[in-house]
């Protein structure tokens, strides 16, 4: 049987999401929008190219939970994105609201799902989607690590003129100002990037700028598009988890997740590399982290900490 997927949030990333899952023909979308007709609209859009890329998947579009209900997997996007000169905190109040109303609205339609969490601010939105929702936190995540972790990698290839393949790197903790390009896990084509330094064939100067390019890569391209962010590489991330869990691929992906006492951080989701497969997050994985590093960690945690106190302070059922 076809798994159905929905799509909370029929937007730029929502929209991009049913394009590529069709492609991959991972499963029946249903695209879910309180504005009604971009969802039917984007669905049947996209319908429209299946006989010209040949996939057989079905594609709808509604304002109404119960034509989603029983989905094996949900995608969420629904909210607001950045502005010019907006942090992803401030989308803090506005998203709540309408993570609260989809929380209410998928945990009665469908309490089996895995849900995947893209709306921003990332970690602090995906933490009250699982209060709020009451879902098991292993089947409630959020995607940023691949995003950023992408990033970094990108820029690298670049500098280091290598193919993106030979590039092995991974960001980790809060998606924000403070997430944390981990250099001590970063090898191309298998060697530290230190050696690299050392033979002079990238300097500690430019590795910085790429440190300082990969945190603010999200504004770079809010600052272009001057109305909202980016989708083409948030969307990738989000089917690359998506389909590690519907093909029990068990991918270690770096993504928010539920901590209890992993890296040293206690009720909290933040970004951690993640095995995703059947069962959603099967486990997370412990790497060494040198004391920068952990030190970097640390600091990203309690800015995600911090701002779910503000959570907290919004709306006190989060508690
Ligand atoms: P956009 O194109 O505005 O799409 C959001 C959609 O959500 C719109 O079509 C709205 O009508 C819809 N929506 C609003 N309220 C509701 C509701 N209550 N129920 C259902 N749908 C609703 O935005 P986008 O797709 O560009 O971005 C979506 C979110 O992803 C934003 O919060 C972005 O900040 C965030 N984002 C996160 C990352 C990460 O890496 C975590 C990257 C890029 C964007």
């Amino acid at each position: 049987m076809k798994k159905k997927i929905t799509l909370i949030g029929a937007g730029q990333i929502g929209g991009t999401l049913a394009h590529l899952i069709a492609i991959k023909k991972l499963g029946d979308i249903v695209l879910f929008d309180v504005a009604e007709g971009i969802a039917k609209g984007k669905a049947l859009d996209i319908a429209q190219s299946s006989p010209i890329d040949n996939f057989d998947v079905n594609l709808s579009g509604t304002n109404n939970y119960e034509d989603t209900k029983n989905s094996d997997a949900i995608i969420i996007t629904a909210g607001v994105p950045r502005k010019p000169g907006m942090t992803r905190d401030d989308l803090l109040g506005i998203n709540l609201k309408i993570i609260k109303q989809v929380s209410e609205g998928i945990k009665s339609t469908s309490p089996n799902a895995f849900v995947i969490c893209i709306t921003n601010p990332l970690d602090v939105i995906v933490m009250a989607l699982q209060r709020y929702s009451k879902f098991p936190k292993n089947k409630v995540v959020g995607m940023a690590g691949i995003l950023d972790s992408s990033r970094f990698k990108y820029f690298l290839s670049k500098e280091l003129k290598v193919p993106i393949g030979d590039v092995e790197t991974l960001v980790l903790g809060g998606h924000g100002d403070t997430m944390v390009p981990m250099l001590n896990h970063t090898k191309i084509r298998g060697e530290p990037i230190e050696n690299f330094i050392k033979s002079g064939k990238i300097t500690k100067d430019n590795i910085e700028k790429i440190v300082d390019r990969t945190r603010k890569g999200g504004a770079e391209i809010v600052k272009y598009l001057e109305k909202g962010s980016a989708y083409y590489a948030p969307a990738a991330s989000g089917v690359q988890m998506l389909e590690s869990y519907l093909k029990d691929l068990k991918k270690e992906l770096p993504c928010a997740a539920f901590l209890e006492n992993e890296y040293g951080a206690k009720d909290i989701y933040a970004g951690v590399p993640v095995i995703i497969g059947k069962n959603g997050v099967e486990k997370v994985v412990q790497i060494n982290l040198s004391e920068n590093e952990k030190n970097q960690f640390d600091k990203s945690i309690n800015a995600v900490k911090e701002l779910f106190d503000a959570a907290k302070k919004i709306d006190p059922e989060l508690e």
